[in-house]
């Protein structure tokens, strides 16, 4: 107890420091960039910056030329064992992307490939991942699902950044990190035959329909912008409030012949009998893309939406936007936990069950929640932001 004392004083320094998130990726602190920098010449920049930094000391800038968008892919640096034993661990990743003040795009998404040698090859993904196209930091999900994973042995494993935006943009990029099932509170499951937990258009709407089909939430738009009302469960205000992503599972059943859908959602909340506050994300998620159908699942950053100070009610509306006929169907609407530092097992709480999966993995090097400082080692480190953090959230 005396040495663990006197290594929490020469650590607290140290620990003020270190943030939650653990298994992450790429943080984008070397010179290098994880391979990513680089100009083609042609006025794109990318570089290691100090704005947008939500892990460690640098983001990663990448900057449009003056008066012009489009499109750019950045390449990683191909060094598989900074990147496959992650994958094999979650195919799903989450990374933060901020856009500084006073700039603003119409539409800005990314997508991703993952490369080797053949035959493994060229893996891309058939859609895109919304980008903020606002001021702010979101936080936007990376859906690799659908992508296959090479040997274990493969020489060298990249994965790619396809950045694209529709006017001269401003993105940083940092955490890259795994997405951790843990972290999910589940709000809606649509298991329950004709249960949409009161989500409907409105009465006079006859532009969407919204049906219960087979286990999921099947929405038909004739195109254009429509709202999706009123979607609640006991306990959602609590669960928004501990959160800041709602997540679910999109499947593009009919793709709208423009070749894009994307979806924002509103926080409705008040006392009941009074007017309420509505309050509606700047984030788009990317829905559609192509005439392609699959399913991946999304997440829609809610950091900017604000409460009634003293709310009765909670709703959840979906704004779904499509160029033309699109049929989608919706499923798993969960909420993801903000991260609680030193709350390894992500149950919102910082307790025993937290301090013992430092204890028994201690001396580990392998890529798990418990390494909470992400330096690779479970150690004294872990345990003590634990303990410092002991009964946060709970
Ligand atoms: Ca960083
Ligand atoms: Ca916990
Ligand atoms: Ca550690």
């Amino acid at each position: 107890m005396k040495r663990t004392l006197l290594a929490l004083g020469i650590l607290v320094g140290a620990l003020t420091i270190a943030t939650a998130p653990a298994q992450i990726v790429y943080s984008f602190e070397p010179e290098d960039l994880h391979g990513f920098a680089g100009s083609g010449g042609d006025g794109w920049q990318v570089l290691r910056a100090t704005t947008g930094v939500t892990h460690g000391d640098y983001s990663m800038g990448v900057l449009w030329p003056t008066g012009s968008g489009g499109f750019r892919w950045l390449f990683g640096n191909g060094a598989r064992d900074e990147l496959l034993p992650y994958l094999q661990i979650s195919k799903k990743l989450l990374m933060d992307a901020t856009v500084p003040t006073d700039v603003s795009v119409p539409w800005s998404n990314m997508t991703f490939s993952l490369n080797g040698p053949s035959p493994y090859g060229w893996n891309q993904l058939p859609f895109s991942t919304g980008l903020p196209r606002q001021s702010g930091t979101r936080t936007v999900l990376i859906d690799l699902e659908s992508l296959p994973l090479p040997d274990p042995d493969i020489e060298w494993f990249q994965i790619n950044f396809g950045m694209n935006a529709g006017g001269s943009h401003q993105l940083y990029l940092d955490n890259l990190r795994l997405y951790r099932t843990a972290c999910e509170m589940m709000a809606m499951d649509f298991e329950t035959p004709g249960e949409l937990y009161g989500f409907a258009p409105d009465a006079n709407n006859f532009g969407v329909t919204v049906t219960w089909n087979d286990g999921k939430m099947r929405i038909a738009s004739t195109g254009g912008f429509h709202w999706i009302f009123n979607g609640t469960v006991p306990g959602l205000l609590e669960m928004l409030q501990r959160g800041d992503l709602v997540v679910m599972d999109v499947t593009v059943v009919s793709a709208p012949p423009a070749g894009w859908g994307n979806m924002i959602i509103s926080v409705n909340t008040g006392p009941d009998g009074q007017a309420g506050t509505w309050s509606q994300t700047s984030y788009a998620a990317e829905i559609a893309a192509g005439n392609n159908t699959f399913t991946r699942a999304i997440a829609i950053d809610y950091r900017d939406v604000t409460y009634h100070p003293n709310p009765d009610y909670c709703l959840l509306n979906l704004g779904i936007n499509s160029g033309g006929p699109m049929t989608i169907e919706i499923d798993n609407i969960r909420i993801y936990r903000k991260a609680v530092e030193g709350d390894v097992n992500c149950d919102g709480c910082v307790d025993d069950a937290d301090l013992l999966s430092v204890l028994f993995e201690f001396g580990s090097t392998d890529i798990t929640p418990a390494d909470v400082n992400n330096d690779r080692t479970v150690d004294d480190a872990d345990l003590l932001t634990v303990l410092f953090n002991f009964g946060t959230g709970c």
